[in-house]
């Protein structure tokens, strides 16, 4: 039985581009299905508040944003690789791209619509975390013209990116191709004129199929207290200690409090790791015990308490 938890949602966007990572590394894993909006009562002691989807747990290490997720997917199980094309810093650089004017881009159109069958408070909900305070429904559909036509220059990018190779990371493929591939399938599952769209793109069209292919791993699943138990069993990995580099000036055990610049909520605990990419803070849950938490810094405050 794998020993790694990934707690999501089926529709989620975020979650697709791990799940084609899992798919690459041809992992198996355990699936926790969490609600789409708060409370998240199964949830919370794990993460000790944050609230985004999606987390990947590992024992009492739980990993909070893709991007912390992918970046420890890659430590723990190094091949096949999300970098078959050796190209590290430029991947995570067009990886903000995609997650911030790409995404909100995508975002703008698919609330621009009608949406049924979601829960109740969804859309307010999702309109504080995504949009401008004022932005509307209404306002979205105005500006529904520009954003397809801007839409289409990024899609235009990308397609002229897949005209020599399968795949965006050249022969394999890798961490590009599942930050594009998550967009794509939100793009055309929950846009209505998201299929016709994507007609003009031939490259697009022909490399979605190729990472369908893939799959998602050997997936099984478990519920969400099997879960909070097996933390509750389980010791934390000891931190990697502070960068003595680190402009911030926060010494190993200060207690800090992260929230992620996309939602208020902050986690706080004991400050065990601060490097570059990575923030871990310990933290004490009646419920669970110790957890070591992982947030990512790009797009991530801190603070100390
Ligand atoms: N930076 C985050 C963004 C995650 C995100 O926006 N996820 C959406 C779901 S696709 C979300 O959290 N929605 C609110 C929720 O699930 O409560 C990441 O890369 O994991």
């Amino acid at each position: 039985m794998s020993d790694l938890i990934f707690h999501h949602y089926p529709p989620s966007p975020v979650s697709e581009k791990v799940r084609v990572a899992l798919g690459i590394k041809k992992l198996s894993w355990q699936s926790v299905v969490i609600p789409r909006i708060p409370p998240k009562p199964k949830l919370m002691p794990l993460t000790g508040g944050f609230r985004l989807t999606p987390v990947m747990q590992i024992g009492a290490d739980i990993y909070c944003d893709s991007q912390c997720i992918l970046r420890e997917l890659e430590r723990r199980f190094p091949q096949p690789t999300l970098f078959p094309g050796g190209d590290k810093g430029p991947v995570w650089g067009l990886g903000r791209w995609l997650d911030g004017e790409v995404f909100s881009n995508v975002l703008a159109l698919v609330f621009a619509e009608n949406m049924s069958g979601l829960p109740e408070g969804f859309a307010e909900d999702r309109f504080s975390l995504y949009f401008s305070p004022g932005e509307t429904k209404e306002s979205l559909k105005e500006q529904l013209p520009e954003n397809l036509a801007l839409l289409r220059s990024q899609m235009g990018w990308v397609d002229a990116m897949l005209a020599d190779n399968p795949f965006l990371s050249g022969e394999a493929p890798g961490m590009s191709d599942a930050y594009v591939y998550y967009l794509v399938w939100f793009l055309r599952g929950r846009f209505s004129g998201g299929p016709s769209f994507l007609k003009e793109f031939q490259n697009i069209q022909e490399w979605e199929v190729r990472i369908q292919n893939i799959g998602h791993g050997d997936m099984s699943d478990i519920s969400a207290d099997d879960a909070l138990e097996i933390a509750r069993d389980s010791e934390p990995e000891a931190g990697h200690g502070v960068d003595m580099m680190d402009p911030m000036d926060l010494g190993r055990d200060a207690v800090v409090a992260v929230s992620s610049k996309q939602s208020p909520d902050e986690v706080i605990g004991q400050l065990i790791t601060l490097s570059a990419n990575e923030v871990t803070i310990l933290r004490e849950d009646s419920k669970v015990g110790s957890v070591a938490v992982h947030l990512p810094r790009v797009g991530y405050h801190i603070r100390k308490v």
